[in-house]
Parts: structure tokens; sequence; C-alpha cells
């Protein structure tokens, strides 16, 4: 569709839904972060940082980006500002970082440039996952600001490994918490004990590409991919097992049992939510915004295999509702952002991505 050309229109418990393209042209563009002075900074997964303005134009690639292992599904990943960008300008994004063949989910942080040609410095590794390198599945990637100063990195168990989401000596199917140098904090709940890497923070996680912190109650919201169903929402808490490979609420791509066939276990920590069959999750926010004020509190997940937009309603922190949205758009979502218009921006996924702006129709 040409730039500039009327979209139509989705229907939503809002009324009619808005759909405009900000910008197009990105490949495969995996997580978008809004600057103070509302540009944009948009990671595309082969391995490349933009910044793109208001009105859709793309920066060159930023240098000072790391070599990323960017095959199936790795690369450049999310992409987030410092709590003190304007202070700082620092952010911080996630990879595949190449090793041993394949590749490792690790996070970097480095200060932006974001004047003249754009660029990165003082560039700096600060966590690398722990354990066997990934072929190119399941990085998981997602990164997220606790309320106390700390990150949380969200880790996939890269489909071949899938037993190790069980064992706490590895970072694969873990959620891990560290400080912004990239030190462990002390409290971690395995912290200490013997055995067990000190940065995880849960575990039995399959492919969690979704974080995002609740702003109603301050605790961490995760989604995670299952297998043939059994895509879940969870509220992740110290040291607690989500249960993968053990129970799930799908089966395995061949139909077979997982695990024990069971849904659930003592011990595991149960979903708040299952999609079955899978919508494949990606990006997950928070609306906070005025532009939709009936939809605040709630819970958006882009979804890449059934392409929509999943808006979930929370009541006493339980999901009560579903209503799937943009479902005649026919594009993978990979990312949802509130951006600060309070307007819902989308990123989609494919080698000529782009960035949406979903407002009301009026
Ligand atoms: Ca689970």
């Amino acid at each position: 569709m040409a730039a500039g050309a009327a979209e139509p229109t989705f229907d939503s418990s809002a009324g009619p839904l808005k759909v405009d393209t900000v910008a197009r042209g990105l490949v495969h563009p995996w997580a978008l972060a809004f600057l103070p002075d509302g540009r944009m900074l948009v990671t595309e997964r082969p391995g490349r940082i933009r910044i793109v303005t208001r009105d859709g134009v793309l920066s060159p690639p930023l240098g000072g980006v790391p070599k990323v292992f960017a095959s199936g599904q790795g690369g450049l990943l999310d992409v987030i500002l410092d709590r003190d960008f304007g202070k700082n300008q620092t952010i911080y994004f996630s990879f595949a970082e190449p090793f041993d063949g394949g590749g490792r989910t690790a996070v970097a942080r480095a200060t932006l440039n974001a004047g003249g040609t754009p660029s990165l410095a003082d560039v700096k590794v600060i966590y690398r996952q722990h354990g066997p390198a990934s072929r190119g599945n399941h990085f998981g990637g997602r990164i997220v600001h606790s309320n106390t100063g700390y990150l949380f990195v969200s880790n996939g168990e890269h489909f071949t490994d899938r037993d190790m989401a069980q064992t706490l000596d590895n970072d694969l199917g873990k959620i891990v918490r560290i400080a912004p140098d990239g030190t462990v904090p002390t409290d971690n709940p395995f912290n200490g004990r013997p055995g067990a890497r000190p940065e995880i923070w849960s575990y039995g996680h399959r492919n969690p590409q979704g974080l995002a912190m609740n702003p109603a109650d301050g605790t961490l919201w995760e989604q995670e991919h299952g297998a043939m169903g059994g895509d879940e929402i969870n509220v992740i808490a110290p040291g607690k097992n989500y249960g993968w490979p053990v129970v799930s609420y799908g089966v395995n791509y061949d139909g077979s049992k997982v695990g024990t066939g069971n849904t659930q276990a003592p011990g595991i920590t149960d979903p708040l939510w299952h999609w079955t069959p899978s919508i494949a999750p990606s990006g997950m926010t928070f609306y906070t915004g005025d532009l939709f004020p009936g939809w605040k509190g709630n819970l958006f997940n882009g979804a890449l295999k059934f392409q929509l937009l999943s808006r979930l309603e929370i009541k006493d922190g339980r999901v009560v509702k579903e209503e799937r949205l943009l479902q005649g758009l026919s594009e993978r979502i990979r990312d949802v952002r509130q951006g600060p218009d309070g307007a819902l921006y989308l990123l989609t996924d494919n080698d000529a991505g782009r960035i949406l702006r979903v407002s009301p129709a009026k």
C-alpha cells in the first residue's frame, strides 16, 4: 500500500481502530523503544539498530553493534533505555552472541549518541547465558527493568536442550536477574546454593519472548511459547518452577505428551492463562495511556502465528477476558509498545517490516 494511502479500519470493543504505517523497509524488526524526543530505536534481527523519526525516516545502522549470530531465531533482539537515559544516554540490548559454532543469549549496555549520524559508544557485554550454544532456536531475549533498578532477562531452552530448563546449573529456560553493570544481586533466590547459577530468578521456561512489569502492583509478567498449544502467561516470583518440560497445556509437535502428560504438578506454578492452540506470542506491554481509556491496565500481546494483537483484561491479578484485535491485518506482529501519545505501536515481522500506529478511528 502506498505511503499515506487510507488503511482499513478494524472493529474493537473501543470502537473502530485505525492502523497507520509510520515506517517501512525494516528487515525482521524485533523490538522498539521510544526516545524522549519521540524518535524510536528499532532493532533488526540480522544485526542492526536504527533510529526512526516520527515521520518514518530510517537512520543508517548504528555503528558499534557487536557481531550477532543471525541464524534461525537468533540475531539482534530486544532494546530498552536505562531508567536514567535522560542523564546517561545508556541503552541495553540483547542478542544471540556467536559462541561455539552457534549462539547464546547475551545483553550489552552502551551509550547512545543520538545526534548527527547516530552511533553507540562504550559497548560492553554485561550478561552471557551460561550453558551450551543454540543452533538457532529459542533464545528468549527479552529485557525489562525491575522496580528496584535491576534487569530481568529471559532465556529460552534452545529447543534441543529442553531438560536443562529444570536444572539450576545453567541459564537455559530461565529468567535471570542482574544489576545494570552485570553483577548478580546477592538476594537472588539461588545465590549461595551449591551448583546453582546465582543469576537465576525463575526456571522451567520454554521460550519466553515477553516480559513486562505490571504497573498496577509491580509484579513481573511473562509470556512464553509452548510447543503445539500451551503458550502461557505467568506471573514470575523468585525461585519458582514454571514447569517446562515436566507439565504443559500443549503437546509436542508430533502430538506426543510433554513430560508427565499432565497440565499441573505439585511444586510447579500454574500459568494465569494459556493459549491452545498456540498464537505464538511476541512482545507484550501493559497499557497505561489515555487514548484508549477503557483499556487501561490491560495487557497487550503481539502474535506471530495467528497474526493478531491479543488484549487481555486483568482483574485482581487474574486474566479474565481476551479480545483478539487486528485479525484482518494478516501480519506477524513481533512487538507492541505504548507510544508517548498513548497509541499502540506494532512491529511487523518480515523482510519488509513496518512500524504501525494503532489509534481510534474517531
Ligand atoms: Ca509452564
